[in-house]
């Protein structure tokens, strides 16, 4: 291998042999707190430590990894990223963050550099939030925003959550303790693939991030009346999946409505879920992100009004809950260009572009300055098995980031 590569080399087998932890045979699914997820943990545990830095699973199911700086108990710089994954998924979304800055890490400690700070690699356990319906994000506990209700909460949820933390090996009245002063970090530093189209059309492979949308999730319920299919006239039905679909739709509309925002149904559930019978109950989830907090906000009212508008219309209930609500973030602008001089030197143009997806750097930012390195990705495609990046593009991100660590230590 030659040493133009031999980062890159490493980062695509680490991220190959983690893909190997999957909770469903044949494709990529690691969700938090799953079989998988602990496979995965202890994997990077592993890695963690032969790369010369000492490691834990901390409460709440993060992989934390640390090396002391010149002096112990000295502020970290922190490198990481998620290592959960939607269903179905790619292997770079979150991994590549993770063993990214692991690899470097591994790189500064075996040229026996000393660093002004201690550097940390973390691996988050849950930033993709599919499992469990909360918004535990695990980065959120990290900066304090961890809520009771999310474990201690009488709904289904928030006991399911508690029990699979504790089978995972997790402490649910640990978490309170993991929340990190802005005294003990330096800042974050986050590789992630970009998850869009922009690198490859530019033909750059890294990019660095200017900000990242903001975003409401919601929980949404329509009750109708479950009834027969061959007897009851179309004009007397309290169709409530006929109801929730308009409601899709009129999601689509308001969402194509104003720029720069997206709206999604991303997933519905149907009670009873019978070809015979009229659903009495849909169950769906919203996301709805814009660049600006009161666009987005005001997005999120105007499509309540407008389910309310149709569940009036058609006769069936209507209840939506928020759980997550995420203001936009600037990334550091220090940081932003400590990561763009470094990819100079190594001779790339990077882009500057903000992210449309929500990354654990939203959480970090709230604890001190954040930033964070994109990546080329095949198509732009991710939450898809088809997710890839090259060997080359993983090299130059880890060299990048390498450098940018080392730039911030002469600082
Ligand atoms: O939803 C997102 O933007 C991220 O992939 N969790
Ligand atoms: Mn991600
Ligand atoms: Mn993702
Ligand atoms: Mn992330």
């Amino acid at each position: 291998m030659t040493e133009t590569h031999r980062l890159g080399a490493r980062v695509m087998a680490l991220i190959d042999d983690l893909a190997r932890h999957t909770d469903e045979p044949g494709r990529l699914t690691r969700l938090y707190l799953s079989p998988a997820h602990r496979a995965t943990a202890e994997a990077v545990l592993g890695l963690m430590r032969a790369a010369g830095l000492s490691a834990r699973i901390d409460a709440v199911g993060n992989v934390v990894g640390r090396r002391e700086g010149r002096e112990p108990g000295l502020p970290a710089l922190v490198l990481g990223s998620h290592i959960d994954s939607v269903v179905d998924a790619g292997r770079y979304d979150g991994p590549l963050g993770v063993v990214g800055g692991l690899v470097a890490a591994q790189e500064i400690i075996a040229r026996g550099a000393v660093l002004p700070f201690a550097l940390e690699v973390v691996a988050f356990g849950d930033e993709e939030n599919v499992r469990f319906p909360t918004s535990l994000s695990t980065s959120k506990a990290w900066a304090g925003q961890y809520r009771p209700e999310w474990l201690e909460g009488r709904d289904a949820g928030a006991t399911r959550l508690r029990d699979a933390l504790v089978a995972f090996g997790g402490d649910p009245d640990g978490i309170p303790a993991l929340a990190r002063s802005p005294r003990d970090v330096v800042g974050y530093l986050e590789i992630h693939i970009e998850q869009g189209p922009a690198l490859e059309a530019a033909g750059q492979p890294v990019g660095v991030v200017t900000g990242i949308v903001g975003l409401t999730r919601a929980r949404c319920t329509v009750t109708g009346e479950a009834n027969h299919a061959g007897t009851v006239p179309m004009g007397m039905r309290r169709d409530a999946l006929a109801a929730a679909a308009e409601m899709a739709l009129a999601v689509e509309r308001l969402g194509e409505g104003v720029p720069g925002a997206v709206a999604t149904v991303g997933s519905l559930a149907v009670t009873p879920g019978a070809v015979n019978v009229i659903a009495g109950r849909v169950d769906f989830t919203l996301d709805v992100r814009a660049p600006e907090d009161g666009a987005r906000r005001a997005l999120v009212a105007a499509i309540d009004a407008a389910c309310r508008v149709i569940a009036g219309r058609r006769g069936v209930g209507y209840s939506a809950e928020i759980y997550m609500d995420n203001r936009a973030v600037d990334l550091d602008p220090g940081l932003r260009a400590c990561l763009d001089a470094a990819a100079r030197r190594h001779g790339f143009a990077p882009l500057r572009l903000a992210s449309g997806a929500t990354h654990d750097a939203v959480s970090m930012a709230a604890l001190g300055p954040a930033a964070m390195l994109f990546v080329r990705c095949r198509g732009g495609i991710s939450h898809n098995p088809a997710e890839s990046i090259t060997l080359e593009d993983a090299d130059a991100a880890t060299r990048v980031l390498l450098d940018a660590v080392l730039a911030l230590a002469e600082a």
